[in-house]
């Protein structure tokens, strides 16, 4: 007899059978000849009830003894009982205690420190798993998108000899005694490989040594990246908002215990679809100035600039034409001032989960702007040469995985939507 998942169980299933449950104890407590015990796998929880009479006396003593997470293997009878949480119990006839717990370092009400130095005990909670689960179906579901729509995955680097979003945040090391750096995107190579392959995606780590703390900032975070040969930038825009909505849909549909753990409404999310509102960069200075912002044009948004852009919307929308000033080398220009670029910010004020743009396809227009911003071109004579041999317009996008986990399950921080995550001050565990 195999091992039953807790969920089809209290999906009712099973009612009168016997089956094996195995999983981490939750909840324990014993009173006299009977102990309550209810334990978690990753599909749910449930309670046992382990009565002296009915078990081995070993298994008895074990099973008022065992600690909050102890693994157990339960063997018994499930039974409809409306006291049981989930509306099921199961009445043990065997209890095992395959490895035994010492006291849980994590209880009730802890501080946030003690929490992220037990990170790897405390991604056992149902708040971490609910959002791992989340993070797994959203990447399952872009990975359908792309599929569905003449996307390749491929495999870039992230050990790179040169910076893609400009040197500030840019972590350096020793590369065999050369100067090496770890990835800030994967675009550049993307770019490379549309030569190619003409539609292509990466779901890659990048890193940026961010030196400011903010709830939206890891030092490494999860990248999913897209480019596009033949695309520009409105047709940019419209792929992105094609993926996003099939995200929101899926999940609306199929991962709603998930959502509703997180007061996450399906309603919010059904409603994302097609066409997202289009701001202009001029536009939203505009807007935060009528906000009372003292800002001017040729600013970048900050955290709060973006909150304000994006607090009282329901569907993420796109700001537009951003001056050169606050953008990298390699957009494509609309206009003597402002380049052919997006950022997708996400409603209810969780701010920019996209990043976009048409790259500049123009050798010349692309070496003078490096010279401008003395970068080095030996670094760059590759990605130059990519304008020499048969260039073509072409657009991209880069999403912070854990940027829009964030707006999904309304988390305070981003740390919570990486199981370890790394910060200005944490490495560990
Ligand atoms: O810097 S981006 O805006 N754009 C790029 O890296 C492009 N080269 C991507 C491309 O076109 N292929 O970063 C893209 C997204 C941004 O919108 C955020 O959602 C996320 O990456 N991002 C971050 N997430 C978490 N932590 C940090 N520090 C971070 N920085 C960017």
């Amino acid at each position: 007899m195999g091992f039953t998942p807790i969920k089809d169980i209290l999906a009712g299933k099973y009612e009168d059978q016997e089956v094996n449950v195995r999983g981490w104890i939750y909840r324990t407590r014993s009173s006299g000849k009977i102990a309550f015990i209810t334990v978690r796998d990753s599909s749910g929880i449930i309670q046992i009830t382990v009565a002296k009479n009915d078990v081995e006396e070993k298994d008895f003593e074990n099973a008022k003894k065992a600690l909050i997470e102890s693994s157990v293997a339960v063997n018994g009878v499930i039974a409809k009982d409306e006291r049981a949480p989930g509306g099921y119990e199961i009445r043990a006839k065997k209890f095992e205690l395959v490895g035994k717990a010492d006291k849980f370092p994590i209880t009730e009400h802890q501080s946030e420190e003690l929490l992220l130095d037990n990170r790897h005990l405390w991604i056992r909670s149902r708040e971490l798993m609910n959002v791992m689960k989340i993070k797994a179906s959203l990447l399952k579901y872009c990975r359908e998108w792309f599929n569905e729509n003449n996307f390749y995955e491929v495999t870039p680097p992230t050990i790179t000899p040169n910076a893609c979003e400009g040197g500030t945040t840019l972590f350096e090391f020793n590369y065999f005694d050369k100067k090496a750096y770890l990835s800030q995107s994967a675009q550049l190579y993307l770019e490379a490989l549309i030569y190619s392959l003409e539609r292509v995606w990466s779901l890659t780590p990048s890193f940026r040594a961010e030196k400011s703390k903010t709830r939206r900032h890891l030092a490494e975070y999860w990248h999913l990246e897209a480019e596009e040969a033949w695309i520009g930038n409105e047709e940019n825009m419209s792929i992105q908002e094609e993926l996003i909505s099939h995200v929101c849909q899926k999940l609306a549909k199929e991962d709603k215990d998930e959502l509703v753990f997180f007061k996450r409404e399906t309603r919010t999310l059904k409603n994302i679809e097609p066409p997202f509102e289009r701001i202009k960069y001029e536009k939203a200075v505009e807007i935060l100035k009528n906000k009372g912002f003292d800002f001017k044009y040729g600013m970048d948004f900050g955290v709060k600039e973006e909150t304000a852009l994006c607090s009282d919307i329901e569907k993420p929308v796109f700001i537009t034409n951003f001056p050169k000033t606050v953008k990298p080398f390699y957009m494509k220009e609309a206009d003597e001032l402002t380049y052919l670029c997006a950022d997708l910010l996400a409603p209810e004020g969780y701010g920019e989960i996209i990043g976009g743009s048409e790259r500049e396809t123009d050798y010349n227009k692309l070496v003078e702007r490096m010279k401008e911003q003395n970068m080095n071109m030996k670094d760059y004579e590759w990605y130059l040469d990519l304008r020499k041999y048969g260039s073509v317009p072409h657009s991209g996008f880069g999403l912070g995985v854990e940027r829009i986990i964030r707006w999904l399950c309304k988390l305070e921080h981003i740390r919570d939507a990486v199981p370890f995550p790394r910060t200005i001050n944490r490495v560990y565990p």
